[in-house]
């Protein structure tokens, strides 16, 4: 029979973006300026290509109080909080962001952003010099796709701030969950290749924000994979997850394989697009589903990879 572990490695041939983890890990040995200042650049850079979406007032109200006080300290002291906070410094500021949902996290920094910008908080220093390694993590954060780069990008801002795992889990705090898309407005996906019930529900469903009828596809025990990270176990924990990090996505699969696998269980790999609401159409993730669902169709486990290139959206052989 299947154990989680099994089940992760389902279509092993599958090629995730290693470029994300390698510069991730390049990023976290350079020092708190020189990380301020490489995301900067390449926030800058992005800028000229992408647009991020203002985050909307619901996101905002619970990082405001942080904003206020930190818009109100002279450069000095607000260079010192940021830096604090790329080094996960346990101050009350770090302590609070790591109370944070990934998109209160990525909300601040924007606020922060647009404010260095109309020199209310301290800007990077003009002239500011990245060390060697910073500036070969930005020559190679400059050359990968739009959807590794805001993947590495989103990776700096939830390593930020004190360690989560350091606070009361009872604190931790997102933004409300919106109502799911009415009946009559929402959109079906069709799936060149396949055509199964759940997985279509799955990607219907998380595209409507409907997170509760959503969890009902999954066994008690069922798990989800999100790109880069360990797999979230349990009904429980995976809806928290749909309703704290995965609002108004927009799931665009394309083709798919469906193959019969042990004790009565099948496995089926999906490719596509996914869309995050922070910048819309403007950047296509290329991504693959691979699911394995028991006899009964429901899921066992889920696994979304974030793909290394377009070829591997035509990626289904064995
Ligand atoms: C400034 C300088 C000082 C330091 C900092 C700054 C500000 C930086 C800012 C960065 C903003 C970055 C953003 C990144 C957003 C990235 C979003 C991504 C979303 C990916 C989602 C995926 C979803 C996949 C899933 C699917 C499922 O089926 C199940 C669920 C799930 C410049 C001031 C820090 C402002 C906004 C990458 C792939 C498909 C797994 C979720
Ligand atoms: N939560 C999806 C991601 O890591 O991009
Ligand atoms: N404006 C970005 C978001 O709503 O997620």
């Amino acid at each position: 029979m299947f154990t989680l572990d099994r089940a992760t490695r389902i279509f092993p041939e599958t090629r995730s973006a290693d470029a994300v983890p390698a510069l991730t890990a390049r990023f976290q040995l350079l020092s708190a300026e020189d990380q301020l200042a490489l995301i900067w650049f390449a926030y800058l850079e992005m800028g000229k290509t992408i647009t991020i979406a203002a985050p909307g007032a619901a996101r905002m109200q619970f990082a405001e109080p942080v904003l206020t006080r930190i818009r109100a300290m002279n450069f000095a002291e607000q260079s010192q909080v940021m830096c604090d906070l790329a080094n996960h410094a346990n101050t009350e500021i770090g302590r609070w962001y790591a109370s944070w949902s990934v998109n209160i996290k990525l909300g601040f920094w924007y606020q922060l952003g647009v404010w260095m910008e109309q020199g209310i908080v301290a800007p990077i220093p003009e002239g500011y010099q990245l060390s060697a390694n910073a500036a070969a993590v930005l020559t190679s954060l400059k050359v990968i796709d739009k959807g590794q780069q805001i993947t590495v990008l989103r990776n700096f801002v939830v390593d930020m701030g004190y360690d989560p795992d350091k606070i009361d889990a009872s604190t931790r705090v997102s933004e409300p969950v919106v109502a799911p898309t009415a009946p009559e407005q929402r959109a079906k996906v069709s799936i060149e290749g396949i055509s199964n019930a759940t997985v279509e529900s799955y990607m219907n469903l998380l595209n409507a924000n409907d997170f509760d009828n959503l969890i009902d596809l999954f066994l008690p025990d069922g798990a989800l994979q999100p790109p880069f990270q360990r797999p979230i176990v349990g009904r429980e924990a995976v809806l928290r997850f749909f309703r704290e990090d995965c609002q108004n996505l927009v799931l665009i699969p394309e083709r798919g394989v469906s193959e019969p696998s042990d004790g009565g269980f099948t496995q089926i790999k999906v490719t596509g697009k996914v869309q995050t609401p922070w910048f819309g159409a403007g950047v296509g993730m290329n991504v693959a589903w691979r699911f394995l669902l028991d006899p009964e169709q429901k899921i066992y486990f889920v696994a979304i990879d974030l793909l290394a290139s377009p070829a591997d959206l035509l990626q289904f052989a064995r």
